[in-house]
């Protein structure tokens, strides 16, 4: 018998792709690079060189990642310390496929070589997430360059149709479903994460990853005094001073004398950051999920459990318009009394107003139904990795 595979699927053997990332700050930059990176080499069978910065934040996501290498394959991916902004590889290589992520700046001989080559390469911009309506009308729009023949092309990744989505693996979707019908790999799965068992069903199960936040406290507070147990999971980061101050003790991590703590009706596990690939079967183990910036944003939309989203602050309060852009797509088949409870509560999370734990929580129940249709809604848009391939591809002929 021979297995038919579907030309989607196929692989695109002789693709060779250069994605450069410059980390800012945080895991985001390179989250979603090290992500996109190998599902255009495992899904796509692309060639792939990730050139990176700052291979330590690199490292957080990937222990695999040796950082005293300038040069390493992690995963099917050909991994380079992009050691200074002029380097461009140990060989000047120019690839068929080349991806800047946000804008960071290539090595200009790495341009000037783009523009020598016979066949030009297919150069890709790829932007932040903003689930914003303007989104549409500039993805894909090719910008020329202003001394080569050469074009760059915006790719925006968006929450809506006509925009290049969001990533998702092809595999998510069934690894979700296994998860979440095996008591066994949640029971295992809490055994590892807090050296305990599953908590009981009356609880409320939360995660909790966040930049510094002035209403954390209050939040804290809410839930300490909340009528049905709360039990919270704290990756270690740079909220977990909060709640160590909360809780009266020196620090809250994974390597803090007390990993647990409790007051009142709450519960709170002080979490190892994990590598990537084990952030999701915490989302999976939890009942609502507290995310940020832009990769566990989404991840937390894939995982279809209500999620209260803390966004990457910018200059001029220029992030609040994309809040309240994602709040219209996700809020928009909700009751008006949960879709406002919801605005509320997320632009409180952000800065606006006073945080009502109670008022957020009665309506549990209609988020969870609006996460799971809302994943099929953002599934329409495709996967950003496949849109992305396809779009390249269809440059390549
Ligand atoms: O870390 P972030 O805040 O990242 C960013 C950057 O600040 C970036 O400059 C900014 O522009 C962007 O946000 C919008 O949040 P984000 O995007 O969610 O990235 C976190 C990554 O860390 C994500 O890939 C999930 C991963 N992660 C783990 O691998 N293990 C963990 O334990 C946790 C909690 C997260």
């Amino acid at each position: 018998m021979t297995t038919a595979r579907s030309p989607a699927s196929a692989p695109d053997r002789r693709i060779a792709c250069d994605l450069f990332c410059a980390v800012i700050d945080n895991f985001g930059d390179i989250g979603v690079c090290w992500r996109l990176a190998r599902q255009l080499a495992h899904e796509h069978g692309w060639q792939v060189r990730l050139f990176v910065d700052d291979l330590h934040a690199f490292q957080k996501l990937c222990p695999a990642l040796d950082t005293s290498r300038a040069k390493q394959s992690v995963e099917g991916v050909l991994v380079e310390h992009w050691h200074t902004p002029t380097h461009a590889g140990d060989t000047l290589q120019i690839a068929d496929v080349v991806i800047e992520a946000f804008a960071c700046e290539l090595p200009p001989v790495y341009v000037a070589a783009m523009a020598g080559r016979a066949r030009k390469p297919v150069w890709l911009n790829l932007e932040y997430l903003s689930a914003e309506d303007w989104v549409a009308d500039f993805h894909l729009r090719p910008s020329p360059h202003p001394r080569y023949a050469l074009a760059k092309h915006f790719f925006f990744p968006g929450l809506s149709p006509g925009t290049g989505g969001v990533l998702k693996e092809r595999t998510l979707d069934a690894a979700r479903a296994d998860f979440e019908r095996s008591p066994e790999a949640r029971a295992a799965w809490w055994q590892r994460a807090t050296d305990g068992p599953p908590p009981g069903a009356d609880a409320t199960v939360i995660s909790l990853f966040a930049y510094e936040n002035p209403a954390v406290d209050s939040l804290l507070a809410q839930w300490r005094d909340a009528e049905k147990p709360v039990v919270l999971l704290v990756p270690e980061g740079r909220i977990s001073g909060a709640l160590a101050r909360f809780f009266g003790l020196p620090s809250f991590g994974a390597d803090s004398e007390v990993r647990q703590a409790t007051r009142g009706a709450l519960r709170a596990h002080a979490l190892a950051f994990t590598e990537q690939c084990g952030y999701d079967p915490l989302l999976w183990a939890c009942d609502l999920n507290f995310v940020r910036g832009e990769d566990s944003f989404v991840r937390a939309q894939w995982a279809t459990r209500p999620f209260v989203w803390h966004i990457y602050p910018q200059a001029d309060a220029a992030h609040l318009p994309k809040l309240d852009a994602a709040l219209a797509h996700y809020g928009r088949a909700l009751p008006e009394a949960p879709r406002a409870a919801l605005e509320r509560f997320w632009h409180a999370w952000n800065g606006r107003g006073a945080l009502d734990w109670a008022d957020f929580a009665q309506h549990l129940p209609a988020y969870a139904a609006r996460a799971s249709t809302w994943a099929d809604e953002l599934a329409q848009v495709g996967d950003l990795a496949g849109n992305l391939a396809e779009f390249a591809k269809s440059q390549l002929k």
